[in-house]
């Protein structure tokens, strides 16, 4: 890292100079949810910035002033395109003029649970083709460690540039939380590392212009691997506790009354809850990132595979006590007809990738049970063999039984322990209501 002793190479001090003056003109590549809170935070701080993207209607909506992201509000779009402080484009040329450039686009898995990084490698080659003297690019997709120094380096150091003198290249994991009331783009502690400390001392400007506090790290590598320790720690954690469920049913323990004595502990335990499954794009995703790399590196990510597999197996427990539930009322799950309370991955939103909601859906019609749900935040899904619309919760009260598997606020919760002829809680929502019709994961 250098110090106020250590000189910067002349393009670096230069660069230095746009970011300090905010006048360095900034690119973000990919305005989803990662990129354009991103870009508007640095609009808002000053700096005239370029949003592109492959969608021809995200570019449209943006220079039209709409924000398409719900944490990014429209009028804030509005403001800072009409002041001409933020502008999109699908042409990757815009990067000629820019002094710097955020990658923010998608790293999915393939079927196979390998990385899927033609997204980023598309990114990266679209800006090789555009890369000058002076240019800051950071990559903030999260990806396995050594993606930045082994994938992207030789695409831009083929253009004959030396890293940390002609141009610079850093790591920095994105750590949007979308809908998070407290914690947003801009208060989120930012962890950055450069291929050479130069690159990490541009980056960490660059973020200390528009973001509350930047967290310098040794390397590109420690930026990558920062990012999946944490998304991993919550997938192995939750499956901690989804095993814990399933041994505490067979032992007759309340596992949520466990759980929440336990979170009186002041210190050393951080509580998670065990649910239908683990959805999202993040967490389900992350970890196999890891694991992945480290089979290369010759070790295998036990702790992953193993949660991964608990994890997986959620949505086939909460079928099988739903047919337990129904035995119990002399009654079969083929034919039987159940409701599910809320599609979406977690609670008070509109995403269902990856959400566990369409496994037990899959699982149930599979078993030949009639399939309804309700979900004000979600009002189609598509499934193999079909769409499902969100009916009104009143339906619950004709179904031989209901399953709770995502806990939006806005539930009628009393309505449907009333109304309900069986209850199948997985998210403890109906907390300490008490009812014969009622049971918990
Ligand atoms: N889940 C449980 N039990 C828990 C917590 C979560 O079953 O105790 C389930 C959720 O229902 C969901 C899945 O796991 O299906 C993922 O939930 P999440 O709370 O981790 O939410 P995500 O996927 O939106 O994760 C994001 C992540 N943010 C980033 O990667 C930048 C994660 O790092 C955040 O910690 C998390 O939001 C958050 O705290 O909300």
């Amino acid at each position: 890292m250098p110090t106020t002793e250590t000189p910067l190479p002349p393009l670096a001090e230069v660069l230095m100079e746009k970011i300090r003056a905010k006048n360095a003109r900034v690119g973000v590549v990919g305005l989803g949810y990662v990129g354009l809170p991103l870009a508007v935070e640095f609009a808002k701080a000053g700096f005239t910035v370029t949003g592109i993207d492959v969608s021809v209607e995200k570019v449209a909506q943006i220079n039209a002033g709409v924000s398409y992201i719900q944490d990014v509000p429209t009028d804030e779009v509005a403001e800072l395109v009409a002041a001409g402080r933020l502008k999109a484009t699908t042409e990757f040329a815009a990067i000629l003029d820019l002094d710097t450039v955020n990658i923010a686009v998608p790293t999915p898995l393939r079927k196979t649970k390998d990385p899927d990084m033609s997204f980023v490698v598309h990114a990266a080659q679209s800006i090789a083709r555009n890369l000058h003297p002076g240019l800051l690019v950071i990559l903030e997709s999260t990806t396995y460690p050594g993606t930045t120094d082994e994938l992207l380096l030789p695409m831009f150091a083929a253009s004959g540039l030396k890293v940390g003198e002609e141009f610079f290249l850093c790591f920095s994991p994105e750590r949007v939380d979308p809908g998070n009331p407290k914690f947003q783009t801009r208060n989120i502690p930012k962890v950055v590392g450069g291929i050479t400390p130069a690159c990490t001392a541009v980056g960490a400007a660059f973020y200390g212009m528009a973001l509350e506090s930047v967290v310098p790290v040794s390397s590109t590598v420690v930026a990558e691997m920062v990012k999946l320790l944490e998304n991993t720690f919550r997938m192995i954690n939750i499956g901690l506790v989804n095993e814990l469920a399933v041994m505490c049913h067979r032992m007759n323990i309340n596992v949520w009354e466990v759980i929440d004595a336990a979170a009186t502990k002041p210190f050393g335990f951080m509580p998670f809850y065990p649910g239908p499954g683990l959805g999202g794009h993040c967490i389900p995703i992350d970890p196999f990132y890891l694991s992945w790399k480290s089979k290369q590196a010759g070790i295998e990510a036990r702790f992953i595979e193993l949660a991964g597999h608990i994890n997986g197996d959620m949505p086939h427990y909460v079928v099988q006590r739903t047919q337990d539930a129904l035995n119990n009322h002399a009654k079969a799950l083929k034919g039987s007809r159940i409701h599910i309370m809320g599609v979406a991955y977690k609670r008070d939103i509109d995403d269902v990738r990856e959400s566990p909601a369409l496994d037990v859906i899959h699982l149930l019609r599979q078993r030949g049970a009639e399939v309804s749900y309700t979900d004000p935040f979600v009002s189609t899904i598509r499934l193999d063999q079909g769409e499902l619309h969100s009916v009104p919760a009143e339906s619950a009260a004709a179904a031989d039984c209901v399953l709770v598997i995502t806990d939006h606020k806005d539930f009628n919760y009393d309505n449907l322990v009333r109304d309900s002829q069986l209850i199948l809680d997985t998210r403890n929502a109906l907390r300490d209501r008490q009812a014969p019709n009622l049971i918990r994961l």
